[in-house]
């Protein structure tokens, strides 16, 4: 039995409050038998107001799609979360982490969408675009312990994102190297490789798993498909570059609480 909407509503307004004030929250205690199809309602709750602040839902994100990320956090599904325009940091502008309660930072790779999904559609005929990007992650939850339905409801973590130069997709996607830097120093290598083997089956898994929630992508939408390394706490001050082999690089400037 679906979790009843009360209990939807009052989870997603005590995350959206969590966010608001940048003060993290206990994990909650769902009902016995929530399971992920109730934690993603309360993830479209959550969305719901903040569109009803007047935000704009510009795409999805998928979560949890490398092993680094999963042993990371402990949890090892994939997942999926919504992004807004509210979201959006401009490729090297600033990032007011000052709001955030424990922000980190990922290197991804981003992809525009042409033209409205269909279930089946594959990555070539729905893909027009390819971006190095970078996502700014912070979970709501103390510490960053949660489990599969608690991540699920915060949003899959999403706080902020950043999308370098776009360029038509190249031919090989599946072994590019990936670099996080911070201050000038490289924290983080990876390979594109441990984004599912192949960033195109992000595109795969978004398809699948939105589509189960009865979420299509949309024309003009992202869709950011996952860090290649694991996921770096971001102070303020830093400046942030991902690198991506062939793609180019995607920056940020994390600006504190006094603009510093
Ligand atoms: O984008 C991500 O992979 C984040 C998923 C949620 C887990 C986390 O907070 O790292
Ligand atoms: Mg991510």
């Amino acid at each position: 039995m679906p979790l009843p909407q009360a209990e939807v509503s009052s989870l997603a307004a005590q995350l959206d409050e969590a966010a608001r004030t940048a003060t993290a929250m206990p994990q909650p205690r769902w009902s016995p038998g929530a399971d992920t199809d109730d934690a993603y309602a309360v993830q479209a709750a959550l969305t719901e107001r903040r569109l009803a602040r007047g935000e704009r839902l510009v795409g999805l994100k998928m979560g949890l799609t490398s092993r680094a990320k999963m042993v990371q956090v402990g949890v090892s599904e994939v997942i999926w979360g919504r992004l807004t325009d509210r979201m959006r940091i401009p490729d090297g502008g600033p990032a007011d982490v000052g709001a955030l309660i424990h922000p980190r930072v990922e290197p991804e790779v981003a992809f525009l969408i042409g033209r409205d999904a269909r279930p089946g559609d594959d990555f070539a005929s729905v893909v027009t675009a390819v971006a190095p990007a970078l996502e700014l992650i912070d979970s709501r939850y103390a510490d960053f312990r949660f489990s599969l339905p608690d991540v699920i409801a915060d949003n899959t973590s999403a706080a902020g994102f950043v999308i370098g130069p776009w360029q038509p997709p190249p031919a090989g996607l599946a072994n590019l190297g990936v670099l996080l830097e911070i201050d000038g120093r490289v924290v983080q290598t990876g390979s594109t490789a441990a984004i599912l083997g192949d960033p195109r089956r992000a595109f795969d898994e978004a398809v699948r798993l939105a589509g189960r929630q009865g979420v299509r992508l949309r024309e003009g939408w992202l869709l950011l498909a996952g860090a290649a390394t694991a996921a770096v706490p971001l102070a303020p001050g830093s400046q942030v570059r991902a690198v991506v082999e062939e793609l180019g690089t995607a920056a940020l400037w994390a600006k504190g609480a006094d603009g510093a």
